[in-house]
């Protein structure tokens, strides 16, 4: 009776007062997002995660997503809004399943969706589609971006050079590259990996082409060190990088952020170039509920705020929901710690 209901409702008000903030979108499971200020509005760029059939395994294939909806937000406390179907699957003829993490830029009055996708192999690879408009919809280049491979594009503009950044390992396949072709020794995604005392697989980069749709160069590997110089090595779970890199610049520093995977945080580590090499400093968000940790870093109106992802709306690892805090850069230059679960 009256006891029974006392209870449910103290234990609403418990989930309620857990987490630092609340669900952005709520009607449909948001992952992974990358905002932006484009035409003096935010935009996200997200994953549309969705109910799956397939299994959930270790190379993630029950985040088996099809599209992306772009979303916009007039001012940072404004409800987003839902622009619709921006990207299909079915509309891109190279990719097959897994529209994994995106992200996008603008030039010249064109905007530039990055996505990767796995191809008619199961190979993920990275795609580029086309709009004049920032929320699309976009229309895909026929193939993907020419020496392309692994996951999690990320495009950083640095005055009037654009550069992506990708990788990520186990599901993400950084790790059967090492020799510059894709050999996978076995089925399991662990196979392929450095042993503990190697340095630790790196996140890639490359200058953007003038036509923004293929790598202007040859991808150059990123090195992520320690305080004293040395690589973080292979084994070094709770700093090595495993996906979701993002670049911001603060004080004409350049910050490579990344999640950790199966350690769950949002690392970062600062270098003097869009090439790093970046030293590690720490932690900017710990854990989420959930797997996955994944965010992005933008700046509206002279303050800094970090999107990310938690499961609080379905307590599903693969069914995701946005979030928004903001985020402290301390006068040394690091960066405050954000605890996104509160004890
Ligand atoms: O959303 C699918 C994948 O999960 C992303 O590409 C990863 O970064 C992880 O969030």
């Amino acid at each position: 009776g009256n006891q029974d209901k006392k209870e449910d409702s103290e234990t609403v008000v418990e989930a309620e007062s857990k987490f630092l903030s609340k669900p952005l979108i709520s009607h449909i499971y948001t992952a992974d997002p990358s905002a932006h200020v484009f035409n003096g509005k935010i935009y996200i760029y997200p994953s549309h995660d969705v109910e799956s059939v397939v299994e959930e395994d270790d190379s993630g294939a029950h985040f088996n997503m099809r599209d992306y909806h772009v979303f916009s937000m007039e001012s940072i406390d404004s409800e987003p809004k839902d622009h619709g179907v921006a990207l299909d699957v079915d509309d891109v003829p190279w990719a097959k399943r897994q529209m994994w993490a995106p992200d996008a830029a603008e030039k010249d009055g064109k905007f530039y969706l990055y996505f990767p996708a796995k191809d008619h192999d199961d190979i993920f690879r990275l795609g580029v589609a086309v709009s004049d408009k920032p929320e699309g919809p976009f229309e895909a280049q026929p193939e993907p971006m020419k020496g392309s491979f692994s996951i999690d594009p990320a495009v950083f503009q640095d005055g009037n050079e654009y550069y992506i950044y990708w990788g990520g390992i186990w599901g993400g396949q950084l790790q059967k590259w090492r020799t510059g072709e894709y050999l996978s020794t076995g089925d399991s995604p662990y196979d392929d990996e450095p042993a503990d005392d190697e340095p630790a697989i790196s996140p890639m980069i490359a200058k953007l082409s003038n036509d923004m749709l293929e790598f202007g160069e040859a991808p150059k590997e990123i090195k992520i060190l320690d305080k004293d110089g040395s690589p973080i090595l292979a084994g070094d779970h709770e700093r090595r990088f495993f996906e979701a890199a993002w670049v911001h610049k603060y004080n004409d520093k350049y910050y490579f952020s990344y999640s950790t995977g199966d350690t769950h945080n949002i690392a970062y580590a600062i270098g003097e170039s869009p090439y790093g090499p970046f030293t590690y400093q720490g932690v900017i968000l710990k854990p989420v509920q959930g797997w996955t940790n994944h965010h992005s870093i933008v700046e509206v109106d002279g303050k800094w705020y970090i999107f990310y992802h938690d499961t609080e709306l379905s307590g599903e690892t693969h069914l995701r929901n946005l979030k928004m805090t903001e985020m402290t850069h301390n006068a040394d230059g690091t960066i405050e710690m954000i605890e996104p679960i509160l004890k």
